[in-house]
Parts: C-alpha cells; structure tokens; sequence
C-alpha cells in the first residue's frame, strides 16, 4: 500500500475515528478519557517508514514482561480528544516498549515534548493481562468519563455484583455482550501505579471495570468491540436511571429475572456470572 502519510493508514485511521466517535457522544470533556492499541506486527511495519528518531527511554512505574518490544498507539497526556482529529501529531503517538517491559520510548507523534496518557500504567498493566486473558486477542484499552454510569456509582453498592445485575437487567443484550459482568474499583487516586494495580487485579475477570466517581476502562479485540462494549454499558446505565427516575426512584414494576437471563444466556451459548445472579 502507497501512502504518503502515517496518517493515511487505515489503522490510524480507525483509531483516530474512535477518538472522535467518543468525542461526540460527550465522553471525553477537556483532557478527559484516554485510548490505546497495540500494533499487530504488519501494522507496525506500515507505520515504521514514518517513524521519527526515537526519543529518550522513560519508565512506566509497571512492568508487563509479556508486552516487551510491542508497539502501541496512545493518546497524549493532557490532549483533549476534541482535537485529535483536527491535529493527531500533537494529541496522538506511537510508543515502544523496551525489552524488560518497563518504559517507553516515543517514536511517532506526540509533538512538541508531549507524552502518553496520565493513565498509560493502568493501559500498560491492562494490555498485559488482558492479553494473558484473551489468549492475545486484545488489542485496545479504552478509559472514558460516561456520565450515566458515574452517576450510579453514587447511588449503587460499589460492588461488581450489584453494578453488573443492574446493568444486565437494563438492557437485554448486556448479558450477551459481558456475560462475565464488570467489575469496579473504588475512589482512588488517578493516574499512578495504584489504580493501575488495582484495576489490572481484575480485569483478568472483567473485559470491563468501573472507577467509582470517574468513569470506564474497557477492553478489546479490536476499535468497534471496545467502543461497543463502552458503548452497551453507558446506554445500559442510561436506562436505568431513566427507568429509576420514571419510577420516583423505585421500585421498579417489573425487571429481566435471573431466569430469564440464564434462558438468554444459554440460547446465545454465552456463559453468565452466576456468582451474581439470585
Ligand atoms: O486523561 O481521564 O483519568 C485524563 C483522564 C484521567
Ligand atoms: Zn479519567
């Protein structure tokens, strides 16, 4: 394929248009949200004669020892996803990791002495049991601040039981689309090892993990999964708090039972959480 520009290449291309895509659907205020994907190696091969000289090494505060020499595309720490389109050099780029796993180096993009995203050791430590999980299908870690499940996350249990039976019961593909539930972290402080430690230490579980008061991570094959997936759990929460306020805060008449659920399950061969059903 001739292209003049990296960003010609279709998977720039895509990665640039889910930046967009969750840009409109009101996700990402000011520096809010942040994406990454790791190149496959004929990506990495399209996009290495547009690569810059590499810049210094930096460490990740993480290791991944099953991501060392892999690529990844990343939005820019402090960049607003508004603008990515408009100018990817400066709010985009491309990072390698090093040998032990445990820094990047720029090598594309990320211009005038920008760097990854704040939340690159959550992505970091996520790429690298996601990929463990998925037998190295996943490919994309998306963070977003989705207004309707921030909200029921002062108003639900904060456990993965209670937030992933009321997302399940608000929508009926839900269980289809994350049988296993979601799982959820509690206030922490953003952007550092902790919350990095402590939203990888269940998205081995979960393809889907809330932080409690700020927002989702979700995880991928690829960019229309993983924007499916943010997707189907924000318009899940939606419903709920319509249907909640409809009913005056509840009781709701009536909801999808545990069995109907188990029916769906089984006719879609998908396999629930049955820890969270009654
Ligand atoms: O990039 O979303 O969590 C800004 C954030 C931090
Ligand atoms: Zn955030």
């Amino acid at each position: 394929m001739n292209v003049e520009k990296i960003t010609d290449l279709k998977v720039v291309q895509d990665y640039i248009r889910m930046c967009n895509d969750g840009w409109e659907q009101g996700w990402h205020e000011r520096n809010g949200g942040n994406l990454t994907y790791r190149l496959t190696a004929d990506e990495l091969e399209a996009c290495r004669p547009f690569f810059t000289a590499p810049g210094p090494w930096n460490a990740i505060g993480v290791q991944g020892e099953n991501l060392a020499g892999e690529y990844f595309l990343t939005t820019g720490s402090g960049k607003y996803f508004r603008n990515v389109i408009l100018d990817p050099a400066h709010s985009i780029g491309i990072v390698e990791i090093n040998d032990k796993g445990d820094s990047w180096r720029i090598v594309w993009g990320l211009e005038g002495g920008a760097r990854p995203t704040s939340e690159f050791p959550t992505h970091f430590m996520n790429h690298s049991v996601r990929l463990e999980a998925t037998g190295g299908r996943c490919r994309v870690i998306y963070h977003a601040h989705t207004p309707h499940l921030i909200a029921l996350t002062y108003v639900l249990p904060l456990t993965a039981k209670a937030f992933s039976r009321a997302l399940w019961q608000s929508a009926t593909e839900c269980a289809v689309v994350f049988p296993e539930g979601v799982g959820i972290v509690p206030w922490l402080v953003p952007g550092g090892a902790d919350i990095a430690r402590a939203t990888a230490g269940i998205m081995d579980q979960f393809s889907a993990v809330v932080w409690s008061h700020h927002g989702l991570f979700a995880s991928g094959a690829d960019f229309d999964e993983t924007f499916g997936l943010m997707h189907t759990v924000e318009k899940a929460a939606q419903i709920y708090i319509l249907a909640m306020s409809a009913a005056g805060g509840g009781p709701l008449r009536q909801t999808i039972s545990d069995d109907e659920l188990r029916h769906l399950a089984q006719d879609f061969k998908v396999t629930l959480n049955e820890e969270f059903l009654d």
